[in-house]
């Protein structure tokens, strides 16, 4: 295995991150921003505001205390990516931006496969061009994922087989290789994440996990009373999302490039995950779940369980948050949130299916 030694120091140092709009990019951007970075992030034109996961840190840029810069772009625009990689000159660029969620990539797979693979290849190029044509040293990370592992049973580590059973899943599998290539062929500093599954109170409420959370909320509060799910039988190695983001940072300040995977090794299915959920606030998920098939997909993951051995052994990573303590923090904040729409709604300001 690669020998891996912290090297430079990580003050001032520069990062430009894609997806900083996302979950892992809004505690990517905390955690760069404690490390003392100046953190630059490529947002999407949205005909409405698409940063609220920032709001906590933002600081209007006339300010010259402020750290945190944002510009437009698409992974879709090559010349916008040349272009901020040139202006910018990043120590480190972290492509994060994707069309993540792996229902919908059924339903729009060339565009996934537009923004998941060929966005990181463009990205890679813009990062290979800036280097060639300044003689600059720029580290990049690739997020990748344990969807790429598909059909291959668990545990899943580095040297297990892909099987992809989606089409944002073969779409990641095309972004590592295009990241190994880029490795290979050029001596890119490149690293490949592999990431299982990880949550938080950030967590886009479409996925299962926060679509539960937020369910209970509403539900103790009053709210709603069913919520409507797909397959309860999967299993997943769901982590928290801070944590995960320390070991994106970790793979950037080795000496050497290489691949990681990145997983808690504890492993539940959606239905534990509900019973977690609901019996937190003394519910049985059994009087509010219903199945929808709508939610269900044309191919399906079973069980995903990571073996991180090697991140923990080589680069002294482990995950500071368990299962338990996941599902709690996401209740309560989700609760919490619940009770201020109870607020709105009882006063008439929203109706009660409404999100403020
Ligand atoms: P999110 O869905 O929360 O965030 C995705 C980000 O990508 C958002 O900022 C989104 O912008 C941006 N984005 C979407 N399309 C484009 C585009 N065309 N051009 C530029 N940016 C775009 O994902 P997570 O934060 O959960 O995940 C981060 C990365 O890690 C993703 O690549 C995901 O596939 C991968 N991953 C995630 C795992 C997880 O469990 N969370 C596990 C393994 C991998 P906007 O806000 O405007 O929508
Ligand atoms: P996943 O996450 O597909 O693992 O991808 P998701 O939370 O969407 O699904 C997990 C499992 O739950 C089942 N499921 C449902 N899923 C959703 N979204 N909605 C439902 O109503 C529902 N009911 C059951 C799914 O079928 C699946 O088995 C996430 C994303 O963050 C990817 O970007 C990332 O790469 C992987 O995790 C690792």
């Amino acid at each position: 295995m690669t020998e891996t030694k912290p090297t430079e120091s990580s003050a001032l140092k520069k990062a430009l991150i894609s997806g900083i709009t996302g979950q892992d990019g809004s505690y990517l951007t905390e955690f760069l921003l404690g490390k003392g970075y100046e953190v630059h992030g490529i947002i999407r034109r949205s005909s409405n505001f698409n940063t609220q996961r920032l709001e906590h840190i933002y600081i209007d840029p006339h300010n010259s205390s402020a750290r945190m810069k944002l510009h437009y772009g698409d992974l879709t625009d090559a010349s916008a990516l040349r272009k901020w990689v040139d202006s910018i000159c990043p120590d480190e660029v972290y492509n994060l931006g994707a069309q993540s969620h792996v229902g919908v990539s059924f339903e729009n797979p060339d565009y996934t496969a537009d923004v998941v693979a060929t966005g990181a290849l463009r990205l890679l190029e813009a990062v290979r061009v800036h280097i060639e044509t300044t003689g600059r040293q720029v580290k990049y990370y690739q997020a990748g994922s344990s969807e790429m592992y598909g059909a291959t049973p668990p545990p899943q580590d580095e040297s297990t087989l892909f099987h992809p059973r989606s089409p944002y899943a073969v779409s990641k599998v095309a972004a590592h290789w295009y990241t190994v290539n880029y490795r290979e062929a050029y001596g890119l500093f490149a690293c490949n994440g592999i990431l299982f599954n990880h949550e938080s109170p950030r967590r886009g409420e479409n996925f299962v996990t926060r679509k539960i959370t937020r369910a209970v909320g509403r539900i103790k509060i009053g709210l709603q009373k069913k919520v409507y799910l797909g397959n309860l039988k999967a299993s997943r190695d769901w982590g928290f999302a801070g944590d995960y983001v320390e070991a994106m940072w970790l793979m950037l300040q080795q000496e050497k490039p290489d691949d990681y995977v990145v997983a808690t090794e504890d492993s539940h299915t959606v239905e534990e995950f509900l019973e977690a959920a609901f019996g937190y606030v003394g519910l049985d998920w059994k009087d509010h779940v219903e199945i929808d098939p709508r939610y269900f997909r044309p191919s399906e993951v079973d069980n995903l369980r990571g073996s991180s051995e090697k991140i923990r052994s080589l680069l002294g990573w482990k995950p500071k948050v368990d299962f338990q303590q996941l599902v709690a923090m996401m209740v309560e904040s989700d609760l919490e949130r619940a009770k201020r729409e109870k607020v709105l709604a009882d006063n008439g300001y929203i109706a009660s299916h409404q999100q403020p």
